[in-house]
């Protein structure tokens, strides 16, 4: 039981860095020294008495959806340099924070992602050619949020932490046991939703994860020009929440740190901040450089820290992992990819009225006059016979290229 001068609340995560004179309730709120770690880069189990280690068959199942989510990520870029979508926030190297996000909540809880976390929402059971429609370009979010308990992806940073946090109090006042896990980046940290969402969510002590990817950039922006504190997960302690910091490439520590501020906040425990400390290895999306703001050797440093190349040898040597079951994770996953490409090769019919519609109710009087206006310009080029947007050469016809 927790003597903590905030009424209990602040009852450990896992164990507090030496905080010096500050009360031990005080010093319960403050992360680990390092990123919590149960399985470093060799494959080797690391014991941590706070966080036992999820069993093999967890991890097991828990690795198939990181091939899986690995695969997804190939799919997607390779159909944004077909001209399929418009644009792909991939989370190439993230794979483990997508994943242990989706798979550490239950049925009756919420997700609430970002643009970078399309594998968590595919994780969580969203159809994978729904997830994308987005970011194909239409105009809506292609699936519907309640079937699986998925917000729609945010792209304005930080705004679903407060939707959130609304979630996770309604569910409170409800009597419900939902818990809600928010992703955001290192970037969102800066925005003043952030600030809102966490200081709402402490003080109506509402069942909310917040889970910070920080993979060191906001586009271009590295950490260091983002925040001076010791860690993202110190931020939890000024809102009198508990903060913890994981490796965001282990997937068996993001599991069980993830796992417990769940458990914590369903039973009663309040709000909780994981910061999952990993790599962006791909650009910030195919509209972006990175090559102007970092160098090759930067990214090269963190190859052999890949969460899916851990994990397998982990499993590999354990013998949880076998020839056979590799294959089968392969075949599931090509399956997956298979799907999306047929589905993204498939031309949709668009209309382009449509641009003006379902936002408001009632248009207001400068979107009648452009509604009218695409609408004549439509009319008269096909008065005039011309033909409907050819697709691009050969586009349509790019069979089962991957
Ligand atoms: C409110 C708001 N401001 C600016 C942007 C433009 N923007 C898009 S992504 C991005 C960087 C976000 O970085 P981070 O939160 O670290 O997430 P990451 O992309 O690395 O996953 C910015 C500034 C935005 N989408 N929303």
């Amino acid at each position: 039981m927790s003597t903590a001068t905030n009424g209990g609340r602040g009852s450990m995560l896992g164990g507090a860095s030496d905080g010096g004179a500050a009360p031990a309730a005080d010093r319960a709120l403050l992360p680990s020294a390092e990123p919590v770690q149960l399985v470093d880069p060799d494959g080797q189990h690391n014991h941590d008495d706070r966080y036992p280690l999820p069993d093999g068959e967890q991890l097991l199942g828990a690795f198939g959806r990181l091939v899986a989510g690995r695969r997804i990520n190939d799919q997607a870029n390779a159909l944004v340099r077909q001209g399929r979508m418009a644009v792909y926030p991939s989370s190439h190297g993230q794979e483990a924070c997508q994943v242990a996000a989706a798979v550490v909540l239950g049925n009756e809880d919420w997700l609430f992602p970002t643009y970078r976390d399309t594998v968590a929402v595919i994780t969580r059971g969203v159809d994978p050619l729904q997830v994308l429609t987005l970011l194909r370009g239409d105009w809506h979010g292609g699936y519907d949020p309640h079937e699986h308990r998925v917000a729609t992806q945010a792209t304005p940073l930080a705004t679903q932490l407060l939707h959130a946090v609304g979630v996770a109090h309604a569910a409170k006042l409800r009597g419900e046991p939902t818990v809600v896990l928010a992703m955001c980046g290192d970037g969102a940290t800066s925005e003043g939703d952030f600030h809102e969402a966490l200081n709402f969510a402490a003080v109506f002590h509402v069942p909310v994860v917040f889970f910070i990817q920080n993979n060191e950039f906001a586009i271009s922006v590295p950490l260091k020009n983002q925040t001076v504190a010791p860690s993202l997960a110190h931020k939890a302690i000024g809102y009198g929440m508990p903060g913890e910091r994981v490796d965001g490439n282990d997937l068996a520590a993001l599991l069980a740190v993830l796992g417990a501020a769940v458990d914590r906040a369903r039973d009663g425990g309040g709000p909780s901040l994981i910061e999952a400390h990993t790599y962006r290895m791909q650009a910030h999306t195919n509209a972006d450089d990175a090559t102007r703001y970092r160098s090759a050797d930067d990214v090269e440093r963190w190859v052999p820290r890949d969460p899916i190349l851990r994990m397998r040898t982990y499993l590999r040597a354990l013998n949880l992992l076998t020839d056979e079951g590799e294959r089968a994770f392969a075949d599931e996953a090509d399956a997956i990819a298979a799907a999306i490409r047929k589905g993204l090769n498939t031309e949709v019919e668009v209309n382009p009225a449509e641009l003006f519609e379902y936002v408001y109710t009632e248009k207001t009087s400068q979107l009648r006059e452009q509604a009218e206006q695409l609408r004549e310009e439509l009319a008269r080029d096909a008065g005039a016979g011309a033909a409907p947007d050819a697709p691009a050469d050969g586009a349509g016809d790019e069979g089962d290229q991957p």
